[in-house]
């Protein structure tokens, strides 16, 4: 009988359109597990939380890291497994106290367990986990894991899985510092199918726009791991010119890029939306076009293009609301450069190093 043909992509975009159900998931698993995190937290005055994972668990860690400084009032450090595998002594400071937070889709990528176990034998501190497997040795090396069964995908890109754990994250954040705020996030889910639903169509038309060679994503504080994120999934998917930038860093030279082909897309945050925004007009002046997603409105003259959540929630607890129209953006550029989402160019979902290597 004829192997039925998947179309190219169908992983990846029935993924992207169903995290929804994913978050709702997340927020169940904080929940039911709220008494274990609060009780780890207050195990310890930790002086520090390290956060950390690779690629786009990396990323996320660049999310929650500020996130969680901002609501327990302990400083946050994200790092790539990698560095805290090869130079503890550049992060590890002797006779303190921390917890590590490790983030895995998988649980099983290399470097995230041999520095989790390098840790642990460190005795610096417990170790909670947020992974979309609680069947694997990353899980078994916490001593409390947050775990997303509805965030596992069949495609090699993160989509739903990175989004359901930017979720838990932040819940698990909101929970700990003011567990009203934690309430509140449970309007993320509708908003997510109200975002997908209204701005689809948009994400398609951008994705596919020839206008565009080079992709600029920006993002500061809360918003910058996001940024980066956004990024590789257009790197990933679509093998596209893109990079990612804190807002007004990208004024101290790589700016000079911006032409007609180009589209800038802001991750505009509360704080700094006054700043923000001058550099997105600023980047209108020399000829880029402007997406710009944030909660409110904004006015028109910064913005060819907004995505507005409407969400009434603080950054600390909606940032995964900028996740499904980007990650849309990166699969219709796919599309149109005749990539497959699904299977991306040299890549696999699991990293897993031969002993030594
Ligand atoms: C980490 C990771 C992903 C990347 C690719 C390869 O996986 O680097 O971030 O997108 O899928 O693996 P994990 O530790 O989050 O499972």
């Amino acid at each position: 009988m004829q192997k039925e043909t998947i179309p190219p992509g169908s992983h990846t975009l029935r993924e992207i359109l169903t995290q929804p159900t994913a978050w709702q998931a997340a927020l169940r698993e904080v929940a039911e597990k709220q008494a274990e995190l609060k009780q780890l937290w207050n195990s310890s005055q930790f002086s520090e939380i390290l956060v950390t994972g690779c690629g786009s668990t990396y990323y996320l860690s660049q999310a929650a890291a500020p996130m969680l400084q901002k609501q327990l009032g302990t400083r946050a450090r994200p790092l790539p497994a990698s560095e805290l595998l090869l130079f503890p002594d550049t992060i590890i400071v002797p006779g303190t106290r921390s917890l590590l937070l490790t983030i895995s889709r998988s649980g099983r990528t290399s470097e995230t367990i041999q520095a989790t176990r390098a840790y642990k034998r460190s005795q610096q501190g417990p170790v909670l986990t947020i992974s979309c497997y609680g069947d694997t040795e990353l899980a078994a090396l916490s001593d409390l894991a947050l775990i997303i069964p509805e965030g596992q995908e069949q495609s090699v890109v993160q989509t739903r899985s990175f989004s359901a754990m930017t979720v838990a994250a932040q819940a698990a954040g909101a929970i700990l510092a003011d567990e009203r705020q934690f309430q509140a996030m449970q309007a993320l889910p509708a908003l997510g199918e109200q975002l997908i639903a209204t701005h689809h169509e948009l994400a398609s038309q951008l994705g596919q726009d020839e206008r565009f060679e080079r992709f600029y994503f920006l993002g500061s504080g809360l918003q910058y791991g996001l940024a980066s994120e956004a990024n590789l999934k257009m790197k990933e998917m679509s093998l596209s010119y893109s990079e990612a930038f804190h807002f007004l860093e990208f004024r101290h030279g790589p700016m000079s890029m911006v032409n007609e082909r180009t589209l800038v897309v802001g991750l505009l945050s509360d704080a700094a939306r006054a700043q923000e925004l001058a550099v997105l007009r600023e980047m209108r002046a020399l000829g880029g076009q402007t997406l710009v997603l944030s909660d409110q409105p904004v006015p028109v003259e910064a913005a060819d293009y907004q995505v507005n959540f409407h969400a009434q929630l603080p950054c600390t607890n909606r940032g995964v609301l900028y996740l499904p129209v980007l990650q849309l953006l990166g699969y219709y550029r796919a599309l149109k450069n005749g990539q497959n989402p699904d299977q991306p160019h040299h890549l696999t979902a699991v990293i897993i190093l031969e002993p030594g290597s």
